[in-house]
């Protein structure tokens, strides 16, 4: 049998080498990430599907915005859509079917310098995550959640979901669906988001005008991106894509986006509905409010570290 000689079996044992401390570099000087430095794996999406689009437009969200990799974090739950932190070279978790929200709210109220960033599908957040999208918006939790609503469940193979038409035809409704589809801007403006936005993955100006203004707002942000199932649910906002014979209709300049019933009304428009920020409003955050508690428990203890302080809070519950 030959040898293998390992190449640093013959470099000498020097111990501990001290290293050369390297100045840290201003982020004033510091190159936005390229689309090469944030983009992971090939994305494994069917040709054409709409998911494509959103994620290239976080890449160029994250180059616009100058965003590194240590400030910014990218969760999900499962389905196609959640797919996304796979596909992204960066922190983050592609976590539970309809748990994204309360782990990235983990990540939020713990460390409040990041941008908290969420995509995932229709099913996720409004099926088994629908009760995880009231808490988070009501508690106003900074981050940033874009759900990718393609009207089905994709991963899966064509359940219906809770977005989809009436009448729409699926493994789980053979005859077509009864169910009344939810309205996610009226749902997440009843449920107390802060900023609610709609977009569609077919407008990339306009998916990269909604990104910025949400990550830009101090609260629980949500973004309606239809993004086409081209495999199951084909056609199906071809309503609101003018070289297909639709309309774009973008919210009037006169919208009052601080009124939360103008916001609930012009959520009703007819398909394909309207675009752009329907309400944005500014309320305390859970990441405020916790960091309220802290700071003022911390200057009732001042000489104690951290660790002692959660002691002193374990032994008063005994
Ligand atoms: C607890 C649990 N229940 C069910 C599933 C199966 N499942 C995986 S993805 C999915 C629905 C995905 O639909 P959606 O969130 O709309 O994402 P899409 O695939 O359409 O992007 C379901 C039911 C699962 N993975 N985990
Ligand atoms: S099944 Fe639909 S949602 Fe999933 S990757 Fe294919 S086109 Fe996209
Ligand atoms: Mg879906």
């Amino acid at each position: 049998m030959s040898s293998i000689t390992f190449p640093f079996a013959t470099l000498p044992r020097t111990g501990n080498i001290p290293l050369t401390p390297v100045p840290p570099i201003a982020d004033a000087d510091r190159k936005p990430l390229t689309k090469k430095e944030i983009s992971a794996d090939h994305p494994t999406w069917c040709p054409g599907c709409g998911d494509f689009s959103v994620l290239a437009l976080y890449f160029r969200l994250i180059e616009r915005r100058k965003m590194w990799h240590e400030k910014i974090t990218t969760v999900a739950g499962i389905g196609c859509s959640s797919r996304f932190p796979y596909f992204v070279q960066g922190h983050g978790a592609h976590f539970i079917h309809g748990r994204a929200l309360p782990f990235a709210s983990g990540v939020s109220l713990s460390r409040p310098d990041l941008h908290v960033f969420v995509f995932g599908g229709d099913g996720d957040a409004f099926s088994i995550g629908g009760n995880h999208f009231t808490h988070t918006a009501r508690k106003n939790i900074k981050l940033t959640y874009v759900v990718m609503d393609n009207q089905v469940y994709g991963l899966t193979k064509n359940q219906t979901s809770p977005t989809s038409p009436i009448g729409y035809k699926s493994k789980t409704d053979a005859w077509g669906s009864g169910d009344r589809p939810i309205n996610p801007v009226k749902q997440a403006v009843a449920a107390g988001a802060t900023f609610v936005a709609r977009t569609s993955a077919m407008n990339p100006n306009h998916v990269l005008a909604m990104m910025e203004a949400a990550m830009d707002h101090d609260g629980f942000s949500f973004i309606q991106c239809l993004s086409e199932c081209v495999e199951f649910h084909p056609g199906a906002f071809d309503a609101a894509i003018p070289r297909k014979g639709g309309v774009f209709n973008e919210v009037s300049k006169e919208h009052d986006v601080t009124d939360e019933y103008a916001a609930y009304k012009l959520a009703d428009t007819a398909w394909p509905g309207q675009f752009g920020i329907f309400y944005k409003a500014t309320r305390p955050t859970k990441n405020g409010n916790e960091a309220k508690i802290i700071a003022d428990h911390r200057a009732k203890v001042t000489g104690l570290a951290d660790w002692q302080i959660l002691q002193k809070n374990f032994d008063r519950m005994k």
